[in-house]
């Protein structure tokens, strides 16, 4: 039987790759920073994002892009949680990307099916507001924090420390009574990471994957996909697409991806003709 991430009321069957959509509520992300921030605004995306085929949609109130400003808890619960609660309401599967405690208490009583951790529910009272809801979790891999992360950072075999560090992470979850059938673990594409650090993580994504968690891979529209194409960050769709592709062919479970039509289309294609499997079940073969 395929795996299955459980999501409070979702469960996710892994038996095909899943698309978590990148809302950001934030006046300073890289890519949508400000686009989003009117609460109107961002349901309309978010409900896009969700009938355009994505799985969750990852609601998110403070930027983490290498130097941003931290952003307080009343600020981020103002931005995020009018939003989350509209689209609970609209039955959509919301991800909630927050390191904050309280902002994980909110949306775990506003009904959100994951919360989503770039700092791996490592702040004190993390673990403790998520532990006694039935939410999915994802632990992402953050060297330093988003203010210093990017300043040289180093590794002897980034590969073997990431998933260490991460499973350490899966350890301390459980160890809280948290499932096991509700973690997921990320690398963290360019947090504390360079380019060759990135390219390493890509290539190792079985070693990870071989851990036994579904892995999440977030590379949608990053520095590195601007390093290889040289193109801004609103022009790196096609480059984006092509990184969530060898993800999911590398053993990434989800991919957390800005361009949700574009990848999902990318992904069926990939299903049906590399694994063999899909056309017929998800979309008819039309001449
Ligand atoms: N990347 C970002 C934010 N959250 N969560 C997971 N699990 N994995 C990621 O790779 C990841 C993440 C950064 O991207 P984005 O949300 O587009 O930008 P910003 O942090 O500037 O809002």
């Amino acid at each position: 039987m395929a795996a299955v991430l459980r999501c409070g009321a979702f469960a996710l069957t892994l038996d095909r790759p899943r698309v978590m959509g990148i809302l950001n509520v934030t006046a300073d992300s890289f890519s949508d920073g400000g686009r989003f921030l009117g609460e109107s605004r961002a349901i309309e995306h978010g409900l896009a994002l969700a009938s355009q085929g994505a799985d969750l949609v990852d609601v998110g109130g403070e930027s983490t892009r290498p130097g941003a400003a931290p952003v307080a808890a009343d600020v981020e619960l103002a931005r995020v949680m009018p939003v989350v609660r509209a689209l609970v309401r609209e039955g959509v599967a919301v991800s909630v990307d927050t390191m904050k405690p309280e902002v994980m208490r909110a949306a775990v009583d506003a009904g959100c099916a994951m919360v989503n951790d770039v700092n791996a529910f490592r702040a004190d009272g993390a673990i403790a507001a998520v532990a006694g809801s039935a939410v999915g979790l994802c632990a992402m891999h953050m060297k330093g924090t988003p203010a210093t992360m990017q300043a040289d950072p180093h590794y002897d075999d980034v590969v073997a420390e990431v998933r260490d560090q991460l499973l350490e992470r899966a350890r301390a979850l459980e160890a809280a009574g948290i499932a096991r059938d509700r973690i997921s673990l990320d690398p963290g594409f360019g947090f504390g990471k360079n380019f060759a650090h990135n390219v390493a993580l890509l290539a190792g994504l079985p070693t990870l994957a071989a851990a036994g968690y579904p892995v999440v891979a977030g590379l949608s529209r990053k520095r590195m996909i601007g390093e290889i194409t040289g193109r801004p960050v609103e022009d790196r769709v096609a480059g984006s697409v092509a990184a969530a592709l060898l993800a999911v062919q590398n053993g990434a479970s989800i991919v957390r991806v800005h361009d949700v039509k574009e990848t999902v289309d990318a992904l069926k294609v990939l299903r049906a003709l590399t694994l063999g499997r899909g056309v017929g079940v998800e979309g008819q073969v039309k001449k």
